[in-house]
């Protein structure tokens, strides 16, 4: 049998020798004095070889075939780590696992070893991540375009039960899954003012220059030959050293031009949702919109396509906001530079770019100041002012004498001090606009983007969230993987509906056993990783109750320790009381200068301290606060949860994602009808859903009509005793001062209605330990939750994408 090359074959001793080839020849060492390290190089680097080949035929295909492509601009794509996805993609996990076991290596061990790169805060990093993911493993032509952050999320330590941010020094050791293209750079320009040539062109003539130079990322899909490319922006200086200042001895000033420019791509902004409004975010922002323009642009003209033809072979998506002002620059290319006319320019603009918003929350809306923006982007300025004085004589058109409809329509607001509007650009320069589940869809068109949805109803479309099952399930679950290819087959991974035909053996107890078995063995995985990174031991027979998302006042962390508090006084009141044994799992970063949500973090862990230390509980009772929550971390979360909690006030969570993997993995979900809950709800069945609270329609009536707080403290002893024990300084070592703040918030405010949804919350808990003791009856709504879980793959949202938004269509990637 003729061996396989070594350098793109897949099976066990291609690997090992690949792997032997790697350590020598690009870690120059042999495997007596090989570090883990050097063997999770020579083992990536063997990986990325066998992506390369996918790569180049992928990209040649491209180039050679009249299609269009995806293009993903976002600030943030949480990717993960990327070994273990790489080889479940390639197919290759068992011979990789085989190779490094012939060579006296442990594959998870490697695995492990992998620093995540955190190019994300949350939700909308992970979605763009995993939406990368499904367009290559649905063949999809597409690149995602962002910045390569030198520093990404912070590392979170808890300390004292405080959170402490640690720099996230992902690159420390090199990154095997990039490749540099210093061909591939662009020029940005910042700063100065703009001059108009005798023939009424414009010259842009600047301050500052920086220089972006793509790192490109290997996106392979799953068990195909398509493989895309993640292409991420680094700054750079033009000229990195200048000689003049060094020969006069200012050392400083020779590098300063590095210094400065670098400074863009150096770290990530840890902020989700409070808007931050930074100058430095905003000159991020522009320079990966305005280089990924810029190639784009670069990669029509090498196919020879006319700029005409841009909208028929690019569809450019807005992830958020944060990068919008792609609808000002790409005018100033087709315009200042290419020389079109501007309804022309305009035109294709339109068409080109979509628009996604992914949040309702007021302070999350992003808006410049008017001088910020001046002295920044000058030119960009001036075609903000055309772009609103064209809109705004349409509008007038439409709505004669409708001052303050064309005021609120505006892309600046003049309001107080003048600030632009991108959410308003966003929406004008775009050919569509989506919200990220049907609920949040609604509430876009009622409240933010009402009289735009008034305007243009027909370019108002929803797109309801997804997750990729390789990642999420077959990469961080293979237990249960491995149950359902046995049960239904393997189809599901590409086509999650099959997971339907799970329904049969809902009831039948020998499945049902091996589900439950499935379950126990992730929750002692998660058991051990818990006593390893808390020091605590855990029950793995208790219900595994967990919580982790970024902590905000809206998504109520607080309301789930309330319940926690509740429990704990009536275990101290009643130790007889039969109540289900939990485990309570939070996890979560705060943005650092969010104190609330840093106050809340210090608060679940000294409730942890009380609660797993009082003897009188039993241990019937646990608080988990697990640091550090991430992708990598998550891969052992999700699988060992009973109970997925997503209790945010409704009508505040656009979507939520982490409420699907949970649901993928077999939890149920407790939660309110907001974001994507309600279609879990719908597609899941009532029955299989522990619902409670207020719905968005009566949230929004109870605060436009008055909500007083006190009121319910008033009606519901339990939960005064809670407050009280908590405004006592009980979990907080008797200093009351620390916890007044979120004390006063929830009695006197409580913006997010904590206090009237705690009654329902808690009978709502009291179903779920009902529900816990049949556990015949527990693992069938368990097994139905996975088996209806279709609906939330991330490639049923991007086939929506496709058809109804971006009109792109699958191109099958021939091997070369
Ligand atoms: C300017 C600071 C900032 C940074 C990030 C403002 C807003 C954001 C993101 C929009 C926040 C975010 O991640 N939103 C989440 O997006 C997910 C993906 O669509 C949704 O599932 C979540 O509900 C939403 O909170």
């Amino acid at each position: 049998m003729t061996p396989e090359p070594i350098r793109t074959g897949l099976k066990v001793d291609a690997l090992r020798q690949a792997v032997l080839d790697n350590l020598a020849s690009l870690q120059a060492c042999y495997p007596d004095i090989a570090t883990p390290h050097d063997w999770y190089m020579a083992l990536a680097y063997g990986v990325r070889d066998r992506m390369l080949a996918r790569w180049v035929s992928t990209v040649r295909s491209f180039a050679a075939r009249d299609v269009k492509a995806a293009c993903y601009l976002s600030a943030e794509f949480l990717i993960g780590p990327q070994l273990g996805n790489n080889l479940v993609n390639l197919g290759i996990e068992a011979a990789a696992r085989e190779a490094m076991r012939s060579l006296g290596q442990d594959l998870d061990a490697l695995i492990a070893l992998e620093a995540e790169p955190g190019l994300g805060n949350g939700g909308l990093g992970r979605l763009a991540a995993c939406y990368l993911d499904s367009l290559a493993t649905l063949e999809v032509p597409a690149i995602g375009y962002g910045i390569r952050y030198e520093f990404g999320i912070f590392d979170q330590e808890i300390h004292d039960g405080w959170q402490v941010e640690v720099t996230d020094k992902w690159l420390q050791k090199g990154n095997p899954w990039e490749i540099v293209r210093p061909e591939v750079s662009f020029y940005v320009n910042f700063g100065g003012h703009t001059e108009t040539d005798a023939d009424a062109r414009v010259h842009w003539i600047p301050a500052n220059r920086v220089k972006g130079v793509a790192y490109d990322t290997p996106v392979l899909g799953y068990r195909v030959s398509t493989c895309n490319t993640l292409r991420l922006w680094k700054s750079e200086a033009v000229e990195s050293f200048d000689l003049k200042d060094f020969n006069v001895g200012d050392y400083y000033g020779a590098v300063h031009e590095k210094v400065i420019s670098e400074t863009l791509s150096k770290v990530l902004y840890p902020n989700d949702e409070p808007e931050i409004g930074k100058r430095l975010r905003l000159a991020q922002q522009y320079f990966f919109v305005s280089c990924s323009l810029q190639d784009i642009l670069r990669l029509l003209d090498m196919k020879g396509e006319p700029i005409a033809r841009l909208p028929e072979m690019a569809a450019v998506q807005l992830n958020d906001t944060h990068p919008s002002i792609a609808v000002v620059e790409l005018m100033r290319l087709l315009v200042d530079e290419r020389r079109l006319p501007w309804e022309q320019a305009w035109d294709i603009t339109q068409r080109t770019l979509a628009y996604t918003n992914h949040t309702l929350l007021p302070e999350a809306l992003e808006t410049w100041g008017l001088p910020l923006f001046r002295d920044l982007l000058p030119r960009l300025l001036e075609i903000v002012y055309e772009i609103n004085r064209r809109f705004l004589d349409k509008v007038r058109r439409r709505y004669p004498g409708d001052d303050a409809r064309v005021a609120r329509l505006s892309l600046i607001d003049e309001a107080g001090e003048k600030r632009v509007r991108m959410a308003n650009l966003a929406t004008v320069g775009s050919h569509a606009v989506n919200g990220v589940a049907a609920l949040h869809s609604a509430l876009l068109r009622q409240t933010v983007l009402r009289d735009f949805a008034e305007l243009w109803p027909e370019r108002f479309h929803n797109v309801t969230n997804g997750v990729t099952p390789r990642r999420f399930l077959v990469l961080s679950n293979p237990g249960l993987a491995q149950l359902l290819n046995e049960t239904v087959g393997e189809g599901w991974v590409t086509d999650l509906s099959r997971l339907k035909n799970l329904e049969a053996h809902a009831s039948e107890s020998s499945f049902q056993e091996r589900w439950r078995r499935v379950k126990r063995l992730n929750k002692e995985a998660l058991a051990n990783l818990i006593r390893a990174r808390v020091g605590l031991a855990v029950d793995p027979d208790a219900l595994f109750d967990i919580q982790v998302k970024r902590i905000h006042e809206y998504k109520r962390q607080h309301l789930n320790l309330l319940h926690v508090i509740t429990l704990y006084q009536r275990l101290r009141r009643n130790a007889q009381l039969d109540v289900a044994a939990r485990c309570f799992i939070f996890g979560g970063k705060a943005a650092p200068g969010y104190h609330m949500a840093k106050l809340m973090i210090r608060l679940i862990n000294g409730v942890a301290e009380a609660v797993n230390n009082d003897a009188a509980l039993g241990g019937r009772l646990k608080v988990v606060f697990f640091p550090d929550f991430n992708v990598k971390n998550a891969h052992y979360i999700y699988p060992a949860a009973d109970l997925s909690e997503q209790i945010s006030t409704a009508g505040k969570e656009a979507s939520g994602t982490g409420n699907m993997k949970f649901m993928l993995n077999g939890a149920l979900t407790i939660g309110t009808l907001d974001g994507a809950n309600v279609e879990i709800r719908e597609e899941v069945g009532a029955e299989n859903f522990f619902l409670f609270g207020m719905a968005a329609d009566h949230v929004d009536r109870m605060m436009r009509e008055g909500y007083r707080p006190s009121d319910y403290v008033d009606a519901n002893a339990e939960l005064r005793e809670a407050l009280d024990l908590v405004a006592a300084g009980h979990f907080s070592h008797g200093d009351r001062e620390m916890v007044r703040p979120l004390i006063d918030n929830l009695l006197h405010s409580d913006p997010f209605l904590v206090l009237a949804d705690y009654a329902e919350y808690i009978a709502c808990q009291e179903r779920v330990s009902a529900a816990w003791k049949d556990q015949g009856r527990w693992t069938r709504m368990s097994i139905l939750n996975t088996a209806r879980a279709g609906k939330f793959s991330s490639d049923r949202a991007i086939r929506e994408y496709c058809d109804r938004i971006w009109k792109v269509r699958p191109m099958r990637i021939a091997l070369d």
